[in-house]
């Protein structure tokens, strides 16, 4: 990097010099030579300075001609500048501008803007891609109603699609043709899309509540039309739920979903035609596992819900992401627990909240859910605003209950509809339909790090009160030293000793409340005095995970407690997790000097009352039953021990595996399946807390093994096949060289299911695995520039296999650092988020920080580096 590109900051917002009332778009397509004309209706803003310059952000555009107001442009009224923008100077209060530009998709492989895939043409342009399909100011705050018409070869490219409803079609002579689409709802450019090619639709239709009927379509390649009923049911589901629980509706005749299979995310929630990654739309159960068909159904609901928030209203600068995806995974988050069990989605998404953004939030790249700056903003696109971003949006929703939530959502649609907005017109909604003073909680958004939350408490016999005492602590993150107190909210309840909830009363009371109450907590340290208590109680705390903090220092024993009595299922999972994670660090320290990890019994009876009660709920026992994983417990710890945790949790799994092998064994007969693949909740737990039997069993030996060789060759769904695979993956056996060759012979045409075969391996862990993974970047099916076979061999290495990732060595991180240099000038974007796990150094020896700082270097060092993989690797240096 020649020069260090420009940080953008929050403070330096200027509203847009010019508005564009209304763009249109004119594509001729062809794969090396695609002509975009552009005709924009411009108007100087009255809110910005009168003297600003007319000012077009472009990207590599090939500009043929400029006209304003029909008038060629001379040269000397117009300059390119060498970011690739285009400047007019002395531009009329109002006028029309049209440009034609050259662009070409075929070479496009940083698959943003127009690209093509497989022979047909996609866009991607949030954040900031659609200035690589025609001059624009591209920023949010720059709404505009768009017409778009696509000319093509009729016989290659029969499927023109963009935004909006469809507004003619017809011939256009020499083989092409051509179609018009008109959005009637004003859009940032970031939600432009087309999609053009050889694809077919899988239709349907869905009735809005007040009787419009919207025709629905999935766009695919020829051949996968039987694999998408799934996401059509999950989207059908999606609009009917948002009418019901916010009251919502869809605003088109249509919706278009396109699956591609180059994409650099999950999907994309352009107005009125989402393009999705086809990893989140095609499923059959032979190819799709459990956790395929729950993650389509959350990314469609995901996107079709960005259409009320995100897209009637929008942000007003990126800074302002969370705004739209924070809620919008608090809706999606929502959508998924009412259909299924609300308790088994809390888990599992504080699971991955803590896997993912808890390490980032205490390490280099570290940031507010409302970034104060950014290099490149498709780093942002993090944990942090997306998850963190709808724990706060939860804890709104705590603060003020559901009703008044409900108001305030009322509220902020009605007042900022087709708006560009802020996350104070957010906040500010919540509050005025609340009538609660909200302006405490704006530091969720604006102060970056997890608070650390203790508990002390006594009980005084004579005066019959129990004093809880909370404190919280925020650690220093990069750029943030000192941190204010934050208003947590405290879902609790009291425990007698038999288990049985106490109602509770606070000093000043009248009533006493029965079942879980909210303290809120917002001060550095607080007492919260309860009256009228019979006998020392157990606190509960954090029921339902209602706030994003890391609860330290509860006693062993009274997690064990809680982990049999409480009522709260999220405190019960959660207290035998705290219970084991404590314990195996325990061993960790004992491994760490020498001596042999113990086990303890109460880990067997916590397994064994798992399973004697499993059938209540099978999706629940599954969650319990697994350990805390490595990086969760890596994270617990001030210097991590990738080795010694790996050999605990080894350990753990097969002393579990030999003293409960016989209800083990009985459950997972038990739950062997007869009948057809069904995807209904208590199958599917069903299926996860059988696997679980598995892995237990194949960690104890030789004879689970041979089960799992078994369940491989006898499987008749994608979960199963796949569960016994990456258990034969892991084990020195016949069966796994077979059983990855087999796999490897029947799906090398499906490359979503070869992605699975790519990861399974690259996150083993055998000896070896560095060889292998390298001998896997080097297979033919290997492809650098498809992004889902780069995260699922390159990704799933390193962020899935801390124990050969951080191989004293440093071959791990020296293979991470060859990829992302590799990668960086196919696709930039894809790279940078690769470059994460070597920015955990501080968590590492001094020997293994040492090899992971020097292969950050390397990739700092390397020539004409993109500045996303720049912002990331330096900032992870810092
Ligand atoms: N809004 C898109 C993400 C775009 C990422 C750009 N680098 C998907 C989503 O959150 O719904
Ligand atoms: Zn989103």
């Amino acid at each position: 990097m020649p020069d260090s590109p420009k940080t953008i900051r929050r403070g330096d917002y200027a509203p847009p010099a010019f508005l564009i009332d209304t763009v249109d778009l004119d594509f001729a397509l062809d794969p090396m030579a695609t002509i975009v004309r552009s005709r924009l209706a411009f108007r100087r803003n009255p809110a910005a300075a009168a003297d600003a310059p007319l000012r077009l952000d472009g990207e590599g555009l090939t500009l043929l001609e400029a006209r304003l107001d029909g008038e060629a442009l001379p040269e000397s009224r117009r300059q390119l500048g060498a970011d690739g923008s285009l400047t007019i100077t002395d531009a009329p209060d109002a006028g029309i501008l049209e440009t034609s530009v050259r662009i070409a998709p075929e070479r496009n492989t940083a698959l943003s803007g127009l690209y093509t895939s497989g022979g047909n043409f996609y866009t991607q342009c949030e954040a900031e891609g659609f200035r690589r399909i025609t001059f624009f100011p591209d920023r949010p705050d720059v709404m505009s109603r768009y017409s778009v018409t696509i000319t093509a070869d009729r016989a290659r490219v029969p499927v023109l699609l963009s935004n909006g409803n469809p507004d003619g079609s017809g011939d256009a002579g020499e083989g092409r043709h051509w179609a018009r689409w008109v959005d009637p709802h004003p859009k940032p450019s970031y939600l432009f899309a087309l999609v053009a090619g050889d694809l077919v639709n899988v239709p349907d239709s869905f009735t809005t509540r007040s009787g419009r009927k919207v025709a629905l379509n999935i766009w695919v390649r020829r051949g996968d039309e039987t694999r998408c009923g799934h996401a059509m049911d999950s989207l059908i589901r999606s609009m009917k739920w948002d009418e019901e629980v916010f009251g919502l509706e869809y605003d088109l005749d249509v919706f278009n979903i396109a699956a591609v299979s180059d994409f650099n995310m999950g999907a994309m929630e352009n107005k009125g035609l989402n393009v999705f990654n086809t990893k989140y739309v095609l499923a059959s159960p032979e190819t799709a596992t459990d956790g395929d068909w729950q993650g389509i159904e959350t990314v469609i609901a995901h996107e079709y819900f960005h259409n009320w928030t995100g897209n009637r209203v929008t942000c007003r600068d990126w800074f302002q992401l969370s705004l739209k995806e924070g809620l919008t995974v608090f809706r999606d988050q929502e959508f998924t627990a009412d259909q299924g069990s609300r308790a088994v989605k809390r888990i599992r998404d504080v699971r991955g909240l803590r896997a993912a953004q808890f390490p980032e939030d205490a390490g280099p790249m570290a940031h507010p859910v409302r970034p104060d700056s950014y290099i490149e903003i498709d780093n942002f696109y993090t944990p942090t605003v997306y998850q963190k971003g709808a724990e706060v949006v939860r804890l709104l929703h705590t603060r003020i209950g559901p009703v008044a939530f409900r108001r305030g959502m009322d509220l902020y649609i009605s007042r900022n509809d087709n708006q560009a907005v802020t996350i104070e017109d957010f906040v500010g909604a919540m509050q005025d339909a609340s009538g609660t003073d909200l302006t405490p909680f704006m530091r969720w958004y604006d102060q970056a790090g997890t608070p650390e939350l203790t508990v002390e408490d006594s009980y005084d016999p004579a005066t019959r009160r129990y004093t809880l005492t909370l404190r919280q602590r925020t650690p220093p993150t990069p750029g943030q030293v000192e941190k204010q107190p934050l208003p947590i909210p405290v879902a609790m309840g009291l425990l007698d000793d038999t288990g049985a909830a106490l109602p509770t009363r606070l000093a000043g009371e009248n009533a006493a409340q029965p079942g879980t109450r909210v303290l809120l907590l917002d001060g550095a340290v607080q007492d919260f005095v309860f009256e009228d208590v019979p006998a020392p109680p157990v606190p509960s705390l954090l029921r339902g995970f209602s706030a994003p903090v890391r609860l330290k220092g509860v006693p062993q024993e009274r997690l064990r407690f809680l982990a049999v009595h409480d009522s709260d299922p999220f405190v019960r999972w959660d207290s035998g997790q705290q219970y084991a994670a404590a314990f195996m660090l325990e061993q960790v320290a004992r491994v760490q000097r020498g001596e042999a990890p113990g086990f303890a019994p109460a880990l067997a009876d916590a397994v064994a009352n798992t399973l004697a009660s499993a059938d209540a709920d099978p999706a629940f026992a599954a969650e319990a039953l697994v350990l805390p994983g490595e990086g969760f417990l890596a994270d617990q710890m001030e210097v991590a021990d990738p080795e010694a945790i790996h050999q605990v949790r080894r350990h753990l799994r097969r002393q579990i595996g030999t003293h409960c092998g016989a209800a083990l064994l009985a459950t997972y007969q038990a739950l062997t399946e007869t009948g057809p693949y069904r995807i209904d909740g208590r199958s599917i737990g069903r299926r996860s807390l059988r696997n679980a039997c598995l892995a237990y069993l194949a960690a104890a030996g030789e004879d689970g093994v041979a089960l799992a060789a078994a369940q491989y060759r006898a499987a008749t769904n994608m979960t199963d096949q796949l569960a016994a695979l990456a258990l034969l993956a892991d084990a020195e056996t016949p069966a796994r060289e077979a059983g990855l060759a087999e796999f490897h012979a029947k799906w090398r045409g499906d490359d979503l299911v070869l992605d699975k075969w790519f990861s399974i391996q690259a996150m083993s862990s055998r000896p070896g695995t560095i060889a292998a993974v390298r001998a896997l970047y080097a297979h033919p099916d290997f492809d650098l520039k498809n992004p889902n076979r780069a995260r699922a061999l390159i990704g799933a290495f390193a962020s899935g296999n801390p124990l050969h990732f951080h191989d004293s060595s440093g071959e791990g991180y020296r293979f991470l650092a060859d990829a992302v240099i590799a990668l960086d000038p196919i696709n930039g974007q894809t790279a940078a988020r690769l470059i994460g796990p070597l920015g955990l150094w501080r968590r590492q020896w001094v020997e293994r920080g040492a090899l992971m700082r020097r292969e950050l270097q390397r990739v700092l060092d390397t020539p004409n580096l993109s500045k996303g993989s720049f912002e990331k690797a330096s900032k992870a240096l810092q």
